[in-house]
């Protein structure tokens, strides 16, 4: 079935509406970053870079490490963004741009995360590299999709949404991580459940100078566990790269620097060490 001009925006030059990129451009393995100055800090460390590209928040980067044929691509910040970003990526592998239509053989991409975020649980100091075994998604992104949970994403979120009880309507959905990219990329590292806020202030549990409708938000995400998981941090695009990979067909790996701790009321003061570190970890295990 022919895909409508309107749904699938080809630009003049033949690339993606938004990404700005030909399918040629995207390689196997795509590492996603939240804040488009990231994109060169990844790709510094590229043996070869073939090209840079880039439209709005979306920067884009492909080069090799060794023989690996590496993306690297700026999200901005935000599920709507990953709604963007993955869909396009998709399109990228998945549809003839030629002819409209979804390709008969299809690309499974590895996507992965290498963002920031917050410590919700005190033993998670400043510092931390943690792989998120589950995205749990806070934000309306995936009232959108049909998706099909597992049996264990499904056990999981009834026994989230237990402990949250009625939170306004908030509609939460939860996606576990690719297990091959987690046992890989993310082996050693500690895990857990990242919880993906649409917002940075009330919706991170944050008080500045408007009144938060939740009260002791953050007591209420680091007091859920079960005898397997807990969730351990916060950030903006987890459960939204979790899900869509999903329901797309690619696999995804959230990579978090924790770079504060909103239990002990820290922010790190050496954010760029701590994300580097982050990165190299990345481009080494990829
Ligand atoms: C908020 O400051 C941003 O930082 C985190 C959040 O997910 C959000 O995007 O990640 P990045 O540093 O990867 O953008």
């Amino acid at each position: 079935m022919k895909i409508a001009e309107s749904d699938l925006i080809i630009n003049p030059n033949g690339s993606i509406y938004h990404l700005n990129l030909l399918p040629e451009d995207i390689a196997g393995h795509v590492i996603t970053v939240g804040d488009p100055d990231r994109v060169g800090d990844v790709s510094k460390y590229f043996d070869r870079i073939e090209y840079k590209k880039g439209k709005r928040e979306f920067i884009t980067h492909t080069g090799y490490i060794g023989k690996k044929r590496v993306t690297v691509i700026s999200t901005g910040i935000g599920t709507d963004n990953i709604d963007i970003v993955f869909n396009e990526l998709d399109a990228l592998v998945n549809i003839d741009f030629a002819t409209r239509e979804v390709k008969k053989t299809l690309t499974s991409l590895n996507i992965i995360r290498v963002g920031t975020s917050g410590a919700v649980q005190a033993d998670i100091p400043m510092g931390t590299i943690l792989a998120s075994s589950h995205g749990l998604g806070m934000d309306a992104l995936m009232n959108y999709y049909i998706s099909n949970p597992s049996v264990e994403e499904r056990d999981l979120l009834t026994t989230v949404q237990s402990h949250f009880g009625h939170l306004k309507n908030i509609n939460p959905y939860l996606t576990a991580a690719d297990d091959s990219l987690l046992n890989t990329i993310g082996k050693d590292l500690p895990k857990g459940i990242t919880i993906t806020a649409p917002g940075f202030y009330a919706p991170q549990g944050r008080m500045v100078r408007a009144s938060n409708s939740i009260p002791n938000f953050i007591g209420l995400i680091n007091s859920f566990s079960t005898n397997q998981y807990r969730i351990t941090n916060l950030e903006m695009e987890t459960a939204g790269i979790y899900a869509l990979a999903k329901v797309l067909g690619h696999k995804a790996l959230s990579i978090n620097a924790i770079l504060a701790s909103r239990v002990k009321f820290e922010f790190s003061k050496e954010p760029q060490k701590i994300v580097d570190q982050a990165i190299r970890l990345v481009l080494e295990r990829i």
